[in-house]
């Protein structure tokens, strides 16, 4: 059964976002206190095939070891080939309804820009919205325009209590805005894969997120 406490510090990320081995980053991340992965391949540069599925089942593998949900984006075949705990997908990655028929009970997250998609993704049955971008972010090349924190309020005041993460642009010092507006969590990848300590970054904005959180939609 997913939680949404499970959201809180969800880190997103992939080989090309990591300056160093993708393996032993996520392993200092899970020792700072993430709640939640997601294997997130793509761009320029990222690993395909073999590669990309030996990197998949080693993190996997990891976040098995520590009790953390393993989520794969965009990939469903590679998620139910590896036996991921659940695939989180965009507005363009195919038709939800089927994707949510061929994931059966395992977790489906979509990304979700405004509160017309928001309610789009509760009828066909997402088990959590990532909603952004919330900041500029240089991570992503092709995101929409920037929504800022109050979008969060927006899906909230529509009557939507589906959990929700925050993403985009997101670190220490950026945390509390999106907190105090309604999201179960904080969804990054370069303000925990390219800090100077990742396990340290991850315990800040963990850290961040817990003394903010407004538990309404509990
Ligand atoms: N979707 C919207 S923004 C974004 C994704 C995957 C990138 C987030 O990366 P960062 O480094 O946390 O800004
Ligand atoms: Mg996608």
């Amino acid at each position: 059964m997913f939680q949404r406490e499970s959201l809180q510090l969800y880190f997103v990320m992939g080989s090309t976002n990591c300056l160093k081995n993708p393996r032993e980053v996520l392993t200092e991340a899970i020792k700072g206190g993430i709640t939640m992965f997601q294997f997130r391949e793509k761009g320029e540069g990222s690993l395909v095939g073999k590669d990309k599925r030996n990197l998949a089942t080693d993190l996997q593998a990891i976040c098995q070891e520590h009790g953390i949900p393993f989520i794969v984006n965009d990939d469903v075949e590679l998620a139910l080939s590896i036996g991921a705990d659940g695939v989180h997908i965009g507005q363009d990655d195919g038709d939800i309804e089927t994707i949510r028929n061929l994931v059966g009970k395992k977790i489906l997250g979509i990304s979700t820009h405004n509160v017309e998609e928001a309610k789009a993704a509760l009828k066909l049955g997402a088990d959590y919205i990532g909603v952004g971008p919330m900041y500029e972010t240089l991570t992503k090349k092709d995101i929409q325009r920037v929504r800022g924190p109050k979008v969060i309020e927006e899906i909230r005041a529509a009557g939507i209590h589906l959990p929700l993460v925050g993403i985009g642009g997101i670190c220490s010092g950026r945390v509390k805005e999106i907190a105090q507006r309604g999201a179960d969590g904080i969804a990054v990848i370069s303000a925990i894969s390219k800090a100077f300590s990742i396990e340290e970054s991850a315990r800040l904005l963990r850290q961040e997120f817990q003394t903010s959180q407004v538990k309404a939609y509990l």
